[in-house]
This record gives structure tokens, C-alpha cells and sequence, in this order.
């Protein structure tokens, strides 16, 4: 058992500042992170599951269903007009967040998953067939994962899968001997949402350009926390979340090389991807519109665009310094606490902190956080082959955003050592 004294001394590690960031000022935009529970305040670690959202956003929200409500590019009323405008702006805002030369290579899909799904349908149909090799990581999540997989199934293509080292790293020179001519596509996240590893994708796409094979990377869990520049890293496909950016849920981005998405067929078929229709032969719109098949998530995209003009104002450089710094604190609080394994622990590394405890589940772990008014995930965090590599059924992980403090993660700590009053 812990000892009072020993757990006041852990607690005092804070010395306070956010440099470049005011945090305080910040959190006054969140009205969720005003919440109590049970009169403890709402400490919020489950930032990878979903991030909160900016009274900006909530209230364009709002507004979007008071004033500009109607169907885009549909109708020459003034509404549409309106609503059209703002769709067409967040796609502009999108272009400039991650650097894509054109907007038209931005597409508005549900989310990184139906991102993934799309490519795995519309270039994979077209471009992988039997015998053809698909790569991707040790460290994915099941939906950079599961698409790949049917599409292996279908086509009678396999499989690769890169290893990761003890740290959770990927081992670039075993990745390296997995590309060979039957390579079709690598697939590999930019963050790992279960171990916080940063992968070096420059590197990865220069090796993988080599063989003339494209990359698609799995942004969910880097473009909230990152600065991202698509042309920077030179992938071929980048995919990413409204929801953990910020931004409304059912909302996400696909980007893609032009000439890329020139060549590959929509992926849904419906109104607003088509310039005719008869039933001899339909004729596709032009990019984007080819892949936005249905009306869109109209409101979704105008709120995105409003969480990406507030991650522009605070700017990405100074998020990125400032969850660097809570990183690092908050693996220090972990690693003090006795009987703490942490899962992931490569030098790259972002706000991911999953652990273990001797003495308790991972759910167990939850549920006496929660308790605290601390909210963390508890489970495998949909990357079942992670939890395999690391042998552990779960982990519990708190995964931190730009409006988290030191202060929480002390409060974090102390209340583990009430996970191991309660199980020791
Ligand atoms: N990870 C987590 O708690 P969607 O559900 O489409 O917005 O995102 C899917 C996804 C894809 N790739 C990575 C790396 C992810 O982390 C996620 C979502 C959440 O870790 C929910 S399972």
C-alpha cells in the first residue's frame, strides 16, 4: 500500500507553465470540460476515442441549422447558394491545414475508416490482383487492417504485416525486405492509436516510392496533434477524423495524389458523382464530386472546417510542443508508480500512454478512474494484433489533447494509487 506521504511527494512533480499555450483560456472554450462528476471536476483522457469540441464549433452548428440550412450544389436558391459556400470554404480550409496542392484532391468522407474502405475499394479493386501483396504494420488499428484483408480474400492477394520491437517501434529494415514488385500498396498509420508511436513516414513513402508503390497513411490519430503536409510526407493517400479533430462526428477527409484519384472508379454510386445519366451509360463528375456520392454531411464539413480554422489560430506547431511536454510528464507520472508497465514506449512518440497495472484489469483500472471523474478507454482500442504482440488481453490508456493539463495527469496519478489501495 501506497503511503500518504509517498503519494503527496509523487503528486508535487507540477511546476506549472504552457509555454506558447494558454491552456487555461483555452479550456474556457469547452463547455463539456466545465462538467463535475459527483463534485470532482470532469478529468477527460479519452481524447484518441473522441476529442471535445470548441464552442466555435458547436455553435456554427447551430447556426448552420438556423440560417443556412438547404442541399449543396443542387438548387439556385439563395440558401443553397450559401450552404454551398461553406461546404466549398471547409474544403478550402482542409486544403490549406494539410497542404494539398488542389482542393479537389480533398474528399469528405464519414471518417478515416470509410477513407480507408473507399481506397481499399476503388484503388484496390482496380489495381490488386491474385498474387499481388498489400503491406501494412504490426501497430494498426482493425480499420487500417480488416479492408485490406477483404480485399486480400477477394482478389487472391496476401497480406504482409511489418514487425514491431519491444518499444512498439516499427522495424523499418524488416519493412524494407516486405517490398518487392508483388507489392500493391502499403497501409500504415502515422500514429498508433494503442501505443502513441509516431512512424517515420517520409521515410517509409521514399522506400516505398523505390518500387513505384503507394502509400496510404492512417492520419486518424496525427492530423489532431500534428502539423500535417501532405506534400511534406509525399503519400499517395492520407486519411483522417472530424471527430477526433475537433469537429463533429460522422465527418472525415480523404486525400489523394490527383492523378491517382483520376484513375481509380467511385466507390458509391448516387447523385452528385455523375455529369449524366442514361440507362446505356453514366458519365462521372469530375474530382471531388466522383467520390461524394449522396447528399454530404453538410453541417459536418462547415463544423470541421470551423475546428480546423481554431486548431489553425492556436496553431499546430505550438499543440504539437506543448502535448510533446505533456507526453513526457505524463509517462514520468506512470512510470513512478509501482507496478506500472507501459505498452509503447518509443522515442517518437505522442499523447498515447497505455499501461497496465499488476494489480488490476485494464477495466477495473476504468471503472475506479471514473469514479474519480477520470475518463479513459480500457480495452484492446480496436488493435487486437498489438495487444497479441504485447501479450495483454487490454490496456488501460489516457490519451491526452492540447486542453489537458499537468494537473490532470497528477490527478491520473493519484488515482492509481487508489487502484492500488482498492486491489493490492
Ligand atoms: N480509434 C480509438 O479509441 P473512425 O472510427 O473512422 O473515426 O477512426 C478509425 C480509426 C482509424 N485509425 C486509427 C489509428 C484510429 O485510432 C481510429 C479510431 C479510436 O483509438 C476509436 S476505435
Amino acid at each position: 500500500m501506497i503511503k500518504t506521504g509517498e503519494r503527496e511527494a509523487k503528486q508535487t512533480r507540477h511546476a506549472g507553465g504552457s509555454p506558447g499555450l494558454d491552456v487555461a483560456r483555452i479550456r474556457e472554450d469547452f463547455p463539456i470540460l466545465q462538467l463535475r462528476r459527483d463534485g470532482k471536476p470532469l478529468v477527460y483522457l479519452d481524447n484518441a476515442a473522441t476529442s471535445q469540441k470548441p464552442r466555435q464549433v458547436i455553435e456554427a452548428l447551430r447556426n448552420y441549422y438556423e440560417t443556412q440550412n438547404a442541399n449543396v450544389h443542387r438548387a439556385v436558391h439563395h440558401l443553397s447558394q450559401i450552404a454551398t459556400d461553406a461546404y466549398e470554404q471547409a474544403r478550402l480550409k482542409v486544403k490549406h491545414f494539410i497542404n494539398s496542392p488542389l482542393s479537389c484532391q480533398v474528399i469528405f468522407t464519414r471518417g478515416a475508416t470509410e477513407g480507408i474502405n473507399l481506397v481499399a475499394h476503388s484503388y484496390g479493386r482496380q489495381y490488386v490482383g491474385p498474387g499481388d501483396e498489400v503491406i501494412v504494420s504490426a501497430m494498426e488499428h482493425h480499420s487500417n487492417i480488416v479492408p485490406w484483408q477483404m480485399l486480400c480474400e477477394e482478389k487472391g492477394a496476401a497480406l504482409r504485416v511489418a514487425p514491431i520491437n519491444d518499444a512498439g517501434e516499427l522495424i523499418f529494415e524488416e519493412f524494407e525486405k516486405l517490398l518487392c514488385r508483388h507489392t500493391r500498396l502499403v497501409a500504415i498509420t502515422h500514429v498508433s492509436n494503442a501505443l502513441g508511436t509516431i512512424n517515420p513516414i517520409r521515410k517509409i513513402v521514399e522506400a516505398a516510392h523505390r518500387y513505384c508503390i503507394p502509400v496510404l497513411v492512417d492520419g486518424a490519430q496525427s492530423a489532431p496533434h500534428l502539423p500535417i503536409n501532405v506534400q511534406e510526407l509525399d503519400c499517395d493517400f492520407f486519411v483522417c477524423s472530424g471527430h477526433k479533430m475537433f469537429g463533429p462526428t460522422g465527418i472525415g477527409v480523404l486525400y489523394g495524389k490527383a492523378a491517382l484519384l483520376e484513375s481509380m472508379a467511385p466507390f458509391l454510386g448516387g447523385g452528385d458523382m455523375i455529369l449524366s445519366v442514361t440507362f446505356e451509360k453514366t458519365t462521372y463528375n469530375t474530382l471531388p464530386y466522383k467520390f461524394e456520392a449522396g447528399t454530404p454531411h453538410i453541417e459536418g464539413v462547415i463544423g470541421l472546417g470551423v475546428a480546423i480554422d481554431y486548431l489553425a489560430e492556436v496553431g499546430m506547431d505550438k499543440i504539437a510542443a506543448y502535448e510533446h511536454e505533456l507526453t513526457e510528464y505524463g509517462m514520468q507520472v506512470l512510470s513512478d508508480i509501482g507496478g506500472v508497465r507501459m505498452i509503447g514506449t518509443s522515442k517518437e512518440k505522442a499523447g498515447v500512454l497505455s499501461f497496465t497495472m499488476d494489480c488490476a484489469h485494464p477495466h477495473d483500472i476504468g471503472q475506479v478512474l471514473d469514479h474519480e471523474g477520470i475518463a479513459i478507454r480500457a480495452g484492446h482500442h480496436c488493435a487486437q494484433p498489438v495487444m497479441q504482440r504485447f501479450g495483454v488481453p487490454a490496456t488501460a490508456r489516457a490519451s491526452l489533447a492540447f486542453y489537458n493539463t499537468k494537473e490532470e495527469l497528477d490527478a491520473l496519478g493519484t488515482a492509481l494509487y487508489r487502484v492500488k489501495e482498492v486491489f493490492e
